[in-house]
């Protein structure tokens, strides 16, 4: 479970979510990046959280410690050049979340943090062939590391409440990893199914890997070509 952001506190809650959503058996190890913003907020911040991100995968590989992936941040950044490296299932949250919420009726509703990510959640809906189902992203302007401050649970809950009754929607998506630990609360206030990305991407990386499939690595998804990368990145050269 890696949170491209390298806030610690927000780790430890997301891979609290995630452990009660897996089951009995799978281990949840919940890491962030040594290096990279402390939340993602922005494109910029994104393309600058994945460096750290790949190198936790890296790491991981090295050391054969994990079956599979979760990259838990809405933007899902990096989500493809993580497939590129990894020997198991990766999984973006938003993707997940998406997905599953296209199971549970006609269209969803993605609620986020600030104005400015919209952009990006509207994107993966359409990069995911599920603009179709996606009835709107709202944000509920705040950011992400307030998302623990008093008033920001009710203020997300009341975008949700509007998204539901604006929208027309018949599920809720939560768009940020900093949002899991509201899921079962805000399902039982709304009266709409509550999709959570952290729980969903946990559980369908538990299903690709019991079904023993992961990311093809043949052509497109194959290893990166080998290369000299120079200056800071000059660690992150595949061999
Ligand atoms: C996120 C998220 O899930 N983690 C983070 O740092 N930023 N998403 C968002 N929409 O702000």
């Amino acid at each position: 479970m890696i949170n491209p952001n390298t806030t610690a506190a927000m780790t430890a809650a997301i891979g609290k979510c995630a452990a009660a959503a897996a089951s009995n058996g799978t281990i949840i190890t919940a890491v962030s990046p040594s290096m990279g913003p402390a939340s993602i907020e922005s494109h910029y911040d994104e393309a600058l959280a994945v460096p750290g991100l790949l190198a936790e995968i890296a790491d991981a590989e090295e050391e054969g410690s994990a079956d599979g992936y979760v990259i838990a941040c809405f933007g899902d950044p990096g989500l493809d050049a993580a497939r590129e490296l990894a020997s198991g299932p990766v999984v973006g949250i938003a993707e997940a979340a998406m997905r599953t919420a296209a199971y549970l009726g006609r269209g969803f509703s993605v609620v986020t943090t600030l104005d400015r990510t919209r952009g990006r959640a509207e994107d993966l809906a359409a990069h995911y062939g599920l603009a179709r189902f996606c009835r709107g992203v709202r944000a509920c302007e705040i950011g992400v590391l307030s998302l623990e401050e008093p008033g920001a649970r009710d203020a997300v809950l009341a975008e949700c409440r509007r998204a539901v009754a604006e929208d027309g929607s018949d599920a809720v998506v939560l768009g940020c990893a900093g949002m899991a630990d509201l899921c079962k609360e805000f399902t039982a206030e709304l009266g709409v199914p509550v999709v959570d990305g952290v729980a969903a991407a946990t559980r369908t990386v538990e299903t690709l890997v019991s079904l023993g499939l992961r990311t093809g690595d043949r052509g497109e998804f194959a290893r990166p070509p080998a290369k000299p990368y120079t200056g800071l990145l000059r660690d992150f050269q595949v061999r």
